[in-house]
């Protein structure tokens, strides 16, 4: 006799092993570690070739500083002046055969409510430009927004307003980029939380997040 588990309790189970289970073990010192444990392959070149893209790609004038492969990489590895640590997200790959779908769109990090990030290094003397990606691949309804603020949360200032993500499963839509001008106004210590926010839908994903930087401000 074939079981077939229901989709929604899968979900549901995943969503519980990835905040009970690694809580129970994890150093208080270390909270971003229980989503490090079951993060999803990727290789050097992989995250080097994109990188280049990336860089290849800027606005004018801007360089590549932070480059994170949601999914395959807690924290950035581009280089050391800016940095990006996912702060709590469950790597996830979507079963995708697209065509024109890179690896590192199909791999997030996704969560009930909120994906959070913190940026280090960040001056306040310096204009940077934020990219990601993100896309809705099994039509989950997903309408998400971002916001960015200081790091302990209380100030916030939106950065992309409430957006329907593309389908691909109803509507055949691809993963799409954002770009957004990062405000530094309530950086702190160098640091700065960066948070995408469900609004609608099964759960919040991310699949890329990026940082230029654009030099000194006026
Ligand atoms: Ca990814």
């Amino acid at each position: 006799m074939r079981t077939t588990v229901p989709r929604w309790l899968l979900a549901t189970t995943g969503i519980l092993a990835a905040w009970v289970l690694p809580a129970a073990d994890r150093p208080t010192a270390h909270a971003a570690e229980p989503a490090a444990a079951k993060l999803i392959p990727v290789t050097a070149e992989a995250i080097a070739g994109r990188e280049k893209s990336l860089a290849e790609n800027a606005p004018e004038g801007a360089k590549l500083l932070a480059y994170l492969d949601c999914g395959s990489q807690q924290q950035s590895t581009t280089g050391k002046e800016v940095t990006i640590v996912c702060l709590a997200g469950v790597p996830y790959r979507f079963p995708s055969e697209a065509k024109d779908v890179l690896p590192s769109q199909s791999t997030v990090f996704y969560s009930t409510a909120e994906v959070p990030f913190r940026i280090d290094g960040l001056k306040r003397s310096e204009r940077y430009v934020v990219g990601l990606s993100w896309w809705d691949y099994d039509n989950g309804g997903r309408t998400q927004s971002v916001v960015t603020g200081s790091p302990d949360g209380r100030l916030v200032r939106l950065a992309i307003p409430a957006i329907g993500l593309p389908n691909y499963t109803d509507a055949g839509q691809l993963p799409v980029e954002r770009r957004f001008p990062l405000s530094v106004a309530f950086v702190r210590d160098g640091q700065l939380r960066l948070t995408v926010k469900q609004v609608t839908g099964a759960n919040v994903v991310i699949s890329e997040l990026w940082i230029w930087g654009l030099g000194a401000g006026e």
